[in-house]
């Protein structure tokens, strides 16, 4: 029997485990009681790393589609015959392209090497799924701090009064946030006296235990978030103490702010003027304070905009870098001094002329550069850990996009969605034989702290982990291609040199030394010194967002749309689209049902667990519905990362339950206009009783 130490990686909070072996077999996986970060939390998704390790349904070496078989190919005639493919679409002048999947962010040696196979593919059509989550809060970050990296955290242990708007940790444990056992720290945060108030069109399992719960009209966030300003304002609330020093911009915003009125952005949010009030003033009485957004502020036509004011919000109240507020981190791996600042608009996609951001365009162009015919045209595409088919918006016109591209190389270990158009999928070795440093999550943690897991088990013979399968298809393209062949640096390497670049000057030795992670000490301010603005000072207006109060003031003086608002949903035993295979994990009652408020259920003829389709301008599912008073009337709830069902998917336990895609629904066209990132909530849908829709036909 052996015992590993080691980070579960599958979500943000980055929990300690320990995990008991014999042999290649795992025994058990607990929780590490003495991981200064997670404190022994777990939640069920933990034990899932076995079953994706053992999963019969996972790919073990790489296949190659011939006709309607998949046919197992080494490794080195894969990559010979992938790159001689990249090299002939790319004489034709088509376009080959990359999308890069949620679960590279949380696998530091993926991260490490995509640079290499960008370089070779020559590509400016790189996607990822930043543009279906957080690109508005990078692209805020970048304006108003200097540097799209540098993301306030809640500093939730310290704090008296917490604001979550469009998050619910309880179900994702955090995002943007690494804050493992965050239940107990709000729990704790309760029990010292303070306060947890919640934002969401759902009563989430997070409002539950909150102290107050508002609905709010999905979209319409930031109404609530200038009437929060106003209302600070009026009451003569804006005091932010020392950062005023550093504050640029700062009248300009106010001045921008100030055209509107308190009570027309409370009925546009459908939160009562004396509510918003109340909240402000409490926001504003001095004690340190937070406000917190996520995935329905971020993936919402106002997305970058609702970003801002919360940063304004957190200013206004002397709550930025502040103890107990949202604060700055100084992580063992700097990305704020290792990274360039980020940059927007270098250039434009092709068809519908998005601007580039941080490299890439958004994931709602992929389908159209795929299918649009002309010079530049994508032909080409490799994915990395990601279900864009699943994931993004409109996902039937990828589908379709698919079915026509010339080569699709799909880096995954299972059939899914997308990997089932593909003409190789080159499946990494499982999720304990690899190493792991959270390089993107400890920099966004509530404490500072590094932590360094070695691999649990030995790599199967003939295996290779996602580093290795991009580097050799990099060295591959780029032979095949006549450019010079790329310099492979082994990501522990890399690691170490970014560890002793950075401030803090570790070793990956150090780090290493301490098995259940290194704990470098709470958050402590650190502005003005962090600001990487070329004058140092907190940028309180970039122009974009200012004229962006153009389009807010045009929406809020439109009628509101009549009809049903689709949103989104997580649950704790589901990661995205990759768990259902789990069958641990996916034991329960169905998870992809349609939550319908029961006033709206009863108009339709609609009954509980009864089959529904639900209609939008990009597609039609069928789904059960759920009838709750957790939704608020007017809005539908479904989860994403289901639709397993699709041809050809081999996912033998997902399979039995397979639920439709809610990425059916949501739309192409729905996008922040500033950042790209996709409006995922707030789809107009329309919902009927399948039997009579079938009626009806
Ligand atoms: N409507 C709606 N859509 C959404 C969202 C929403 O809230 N609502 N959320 C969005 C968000 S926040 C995100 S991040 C995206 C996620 O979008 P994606 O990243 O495209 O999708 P995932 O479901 O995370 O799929 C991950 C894929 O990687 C594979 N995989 C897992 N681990 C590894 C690994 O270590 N190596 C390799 N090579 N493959 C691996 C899995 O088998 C799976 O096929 O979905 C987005 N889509
Ligand atoms: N168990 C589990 N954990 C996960 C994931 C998972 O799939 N499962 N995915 C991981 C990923 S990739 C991410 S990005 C994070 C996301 O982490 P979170 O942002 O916490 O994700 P959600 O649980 O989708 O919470 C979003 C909330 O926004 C609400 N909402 C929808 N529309 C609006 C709106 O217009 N305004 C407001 N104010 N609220 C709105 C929804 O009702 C929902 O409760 O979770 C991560 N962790
Ligand atoms: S909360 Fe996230 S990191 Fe922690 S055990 Fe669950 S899936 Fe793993
Ligand atoms: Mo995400």
């Amino acid at each position: 029997m052996a015992t590993h130490y080691r980070t579960c990686h599958i979500c943000e909070a980055n929990c300690g485990v320990v995990i008991e072996t014999q042999g290649r077999r795992v025994l058990s996986i607990k929780g590490d009681a003495e991981n200064p970060l997670s404190r022994g939390h777990i939640c069920p998704k933990a034990t899932a790393l076995a079953d994706l390790q053992d999963d019969p349904d996972r790919l073990h070496k790489p296949v190659k589609r011939v006709g309607d078989a998949w046919v197992e190919i080494g490794w080195s005639e894969a990559y010979a015959e992938i790159a001689e493919r990249v090299a002939g679409i790319r004489q034709a002048g088509g376009e080959t392209a990359m999308y890069i999947g949620n679960p590279s962010a949380h696998n530091y040696s993926t991260a490490a090497q995509i640079p290499l196979l960008r370089k070779a593919l020559e590509s400016k059509a790189n996607f990822s799924a930043s543009s279906v989550d957080q690109v508005p809060h990078q692209l805020v970050q970048m304006w108003v701090y200097g540097h799209n990296a540098m993301f306030p955290v809640p500093d939730i242990d310290r704090t008296a009064h917490m604001v979550i708007i469009g998050g619910n940790p309880l179900a994702s444990n955090g995002s943007v946030w690494t804050v493992p056992d965050v239940k107990k720290r709000i729990l704790a945060l309760q029990a010292r006296g303070g306060r947890l108030t919640v934002i969401d069109p759902r009563r989430t399992e997070t409002a539950d235990i909150a102290d107050l719960h508002h609905f709010i009209r999905p979209g319409s966030d930031p109404a609530l978030l200038v009437a929060l300003l106003l209302s600070l304002d009026e009451a003569g609330l804006v005091a932010p103490g020392r950062l005023g020093a550093m504050l640029a911009g700062w009248d300009t915003a106010w001045a921008a702010l100030r055209r509107f009125d308190i009570e027309a952005c409370a009925a546009a949010c459908s939160i009562d003027a004396g509510d918003i009030r109340a909240l402000a003033a409490a926001l504003g009485d001095g004690t340190p304070a937070v406000v917190y957004g996520r995935i329905g502020v971020s993936t919402a036509s106002f997305g970058t905009l609702n970003h801002w004011l919360i940063q304004l919000v957190n200013i206004a109240t002397g709550n930025l870098d502040r103890v107990g507020g949202a604060m700055f981190t100084a992580p063992a791996v700097d990305l704020v001094s290792q990274t360039g600042s980020g940059t927007r608009g270098r250039f434009f996609s092709r068809v519908s002329g998005h601007p580039e951001l941080l490299g890439e365009l958004p994931a709602v162009a992929m389908a159209e550069e795929i299918a649009t015919p002309g010079e530049g045209q994508v032909r080409a595409l490799v994915t990395i850990a990601g279900n864009p088919v699943l994931s993004v918006p409109d996902g039937g016109a990828l589908d379709t996009a698919l079915e026509t591209i010339d080569l699709l190389v799909c880096i995954d270990m299972y059939v899914t969605a997308t990997s089932t158009h593909a003409d190789y999928i080159l499946p990494p070795c499982g999720p304990l034989e690899k190493d792991h440093y959270p390089l993107f999550l400890a920099p966004i943690a509530i404490r500072n702290f590094a932590n360094y897991s070695p691999p649990v088990f030995e790599p199967a013979p003939d295996s290779r982990s996602d580093w290795e399968i991009i580097a050799e298809l990099a060295r591959a393209i780029a032979g095949a291609c006549g450019q010079p062949l790329p310099n492979i640096v082994p990501p522990r390497e890399t690691l170490d040199r970014m560890l002793r670049n950075s401030p803090r000057g570790l070793t990956l030795a150090e780090v290493e030394a301490h098995p259940h992670g290194l704990d470098l000490g709470a958050l402590e301010p650190r502005l003005p010194d962090r600001l990487r603005t070329h004058d140092k000072m907190i940028n309180c207006a970039p122009p974009e967002l200012v004229d962006d109060l153009d389009r807010f003031g045009d929406w809020l003086a439109a009628a509101p749309e009549p009809g049903l608002v689709l949103i989104g949903r997580r649950h704790i035993r589901n990661n995205n689209s990759w768990l259902g295979n789990s069958r641990r994990l996916a034991k329960g009652p169905a998870r992809c049902t349609l939550m319908i408020a029961p006033a709206d259920a009863e108009a339709r003829g609609i009954r509980d667990g009864a089959m529904v389709v639900v209609t939008s301008a990009s597609g039609r599912v069928e789904v059960a519905a759920e009838i709750t008073d957790t939704v608020m009337p007017g809005v539908v709830s479904m989860p994403h990362g289901f639709g397993h069902g699709r041809k050809g998917v081999k996912l033998s336990v997902a399979r039995e339950r397979p639920g439709a895609s809610i990425n059916d629904l949501t739309e192409r066209s729905r996008i922040d206009p500033l950042s790209g990132n996709a409006a995922l909530v707030g789809t107009p849908v329309s919902v009927e009783s399948l039997t009579h829709a079938v009626a009806a036909e």
